[in-house]
């Protein structure tokens, strides 16, 4: 199976975590976002909408990380997608919270408005009320994440063992390193964070992400 990737992409984490986790053999295709290797006529052929993660496992093409993360674990019948109905459903729902809420106020209302040039609004003051509104949404869905989802007493969000939610949900809150986010105010957050960090490979799968964290160490950012 081949995955088409970017190393500093939150998306691409995700899978590659996983994989890593389950010891699925990937052939990791680069495809180099910061050249623009994305929007050529070959790369979209294999996903018109040229971003990245894209899953090629003999031809079947599956575009959509969470789509890729819940055909893994079929795959290989992984316990991080539980087969039982209820505990699936947490699941699917702590997903869909982070894709749904948290990730729209997140990602494109706090971090890449500061990151990217082509996320920056007209003028000073938009750019300021987007980044200033995505900071406030975003403080309230971690206050929901720390006392709704990791209150209780459980290590992972669904419970005790990791599921795909862990997986999705902390590669959305680690890209926050990029811009000084440290969740200080959250504790079950960071503990959270702590305990996944901890598991294996993180290292190696987050070595793109640490750098790009360290380039821009120093910089003048709005974090939470
Ligand atoms: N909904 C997609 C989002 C994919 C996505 O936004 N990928 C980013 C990398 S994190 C990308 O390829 N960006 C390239 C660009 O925006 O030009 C998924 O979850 O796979």
């Amino acid at each position: 199976m081949k995955l088409y990737y970017h190393p500093a992409s939150t998306v691409s984490r995700m899978v590659m975590l996983f994989a890593a986790h389950e010891g699925i053999a990937l052939d990791y295709v680069l495809v180099d976002l910061m050249t623009g290797a994305h929007h050529a006529p070959e790369y979209k052929a294999v996903n018109p909408n040229a971003l990245v993660p894209v899953l090629d496992d003999g031809g079947f093409v599956l575009t959509e990380s969470a789509a890729i993360l819940r055909y893994l674990a079929g795959k290989t019948g992984s316990k991080a997608y539980p087969a039982d109905l209820r505990a699936r459903a947490r699941v699917d729902e702590a997903m869909a919270w982070f894709y749904g809420n948290y990730y729209k106020d997140f990602g494109y209302g706090l971090v890449y408005p500061q990151l990217f040039p082509h996320h920056r609004r007209r003028t000073d003051e938009a750019h300021a009320a987007t980044i200033e509104w995505g900071r406030e949404k975003t403080q309230r869905w971690l206050g929901v994440l720390d006392a709704h989802f990791l209150g209780r007493g459980n290590a992972f969000l669904c419970g005790d063992d990791v599921t795909l939610a862990d997986y999705v949900g902390v590669e959305m809150l680690v890209m926050g390193e990029l811009v000084g986010c440290t969740f200080a105010d959250f504790p079950n957050i960071r503990a959270w964070i702590g305990r996944m960090k901890a598991l294996p490979h993180w290292a190696e799968v987050h070595a793109a992400h640490d750098g790009f964290v360290a380039s821009l160490a120093g910089k003048e950012f709005v974090g939470v």
